[in-house]
């Protein structure tokens, strides 16, 4: 297997930085929809949602990542007035409570100005700024670090005909164009995300982390996001809910082959199955008393 080379990456968050410093960072996944793929309609409520993001940070995650608009596949755009309806009080209370960096798992300009307004540090944007023409200059007004994740189509058509001619060096120059793009636009912090599931078949996920290594050479931080997606349940026959196994294994994988932050549903599950490979790794690791 070859190993990536690790960047040393730092994002500005309102509480100082965030280091990517070699030790693989998780994103806790907070869903405050009622349709999301594996836990819509669990948090939609918002002091269940609080009281789970509360949870997720005990339970040592670095970031928290809130989302009001699920983007699964068939998905249907929901107003702005409604996304901001779901996620403004949750982030609000979870800022009264918690000092965890927030991104905002966002496509609008409108939604993410709103949740900035109210404490997020980070923008996490499926479009890659692609969706919102006013994404950008808020981004780049604001200072604050944006994922740009690769997605082929939109929610609505992604998983009808997804086609590559040859999907890493389609990614490669996918992300050559959106990190100039934000140079251009003064955003001065991008971190990559190949968009597991997002307009691709079995054979582009799994050549996508096979091949993750080549990421490295553009020289960005790298997110993954494979938690619970249903290229596990192909491979496993196992339903959302029960794909924790194939979760772990295909997050540790993808932090073997270089990436920086996974995002993910189960933190508790994943912090120790990175601290145990970070101990193997000569990094630093929490101990717990036995
Ligand atoms: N995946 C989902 C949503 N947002 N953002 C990034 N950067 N990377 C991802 O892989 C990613 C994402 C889909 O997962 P989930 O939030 O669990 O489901 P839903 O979109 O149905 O709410």
């Amino acid at each position: 297997m070859t190993r990536a080379a690790h960047h040393v990456f730092d994002l500005p968050v309102a509480r100082g930085v965030l280091s990517l410093d070699g030790r693989a960072r998780i994103m806790g996944i907070l869903n405050v929809t009622p349709d999301s793929f594996s836990d819509g309609g669990e948090f939609l409520d918002s002091s269940a949602a609080v009281t789970h993001g509360l949870r997720l940070a005990k339970e040592g995650a670095d970031i928290l990542d809130i989302g009001g608009e699920s983007t699964r596949p068939g998905a249907r755009e929901i107003s702005v007035d409604e996304e901001i309806k779901r996620i403004l009080p949750v982030l609000t209370e979870l800022r009264r409570k918690s000092d965890i960096p927030v991104s905002i798992d966002t496509r609008k300009a409108a939604v993410a100005e709103a949740a900035l307004d109210a404490g997020a540090d980070i923008i996490n944007d499926v479009s890659a700024l692609r969706h919102d023409a006013r994404m950008a200059p808020l981004a780049a007004e604001r200072g604050v670090p944006v994922v740009l994740m690769h997605m082929q189509g939109n929610p609505m058509d992604m998983q009808r005909h997804p086609h590559y001619d040859d999907v890493i060096e389609d990614l490669l120059a996918f992300f050559r164009r959106r990190l100039e793009f934000c140079e251009d636009s003064g955003i001065t912090h991008a971190v990559i995300d190949p968009g597991i599931g997002f307009g691709k078949k079995l054979e582009h996920n799994l050549s996508i982390l096979n091949h993750l290594a080549r990421l490295s050479e553009l020289q960005a931080p790298l997110l993954v996001g494979t938690s619970r997606k249903s290229f596990i349940g192909q491979l496993t026959g196992h339903p959302a809910d029960q794909r924790l196994a194939g979760s772990l294994a295909s997050n540790v994988f993808a932090v073997l082959n270089g990436a920086h932050i996974v995002r993910v549903h189960d933190v508790r599950e994943m912090r120790a199955a990175l601290d145990v490979i970070e101990a193997i790794r000569g990094k630093e690791a929490t101990r717990h008393a036995v």
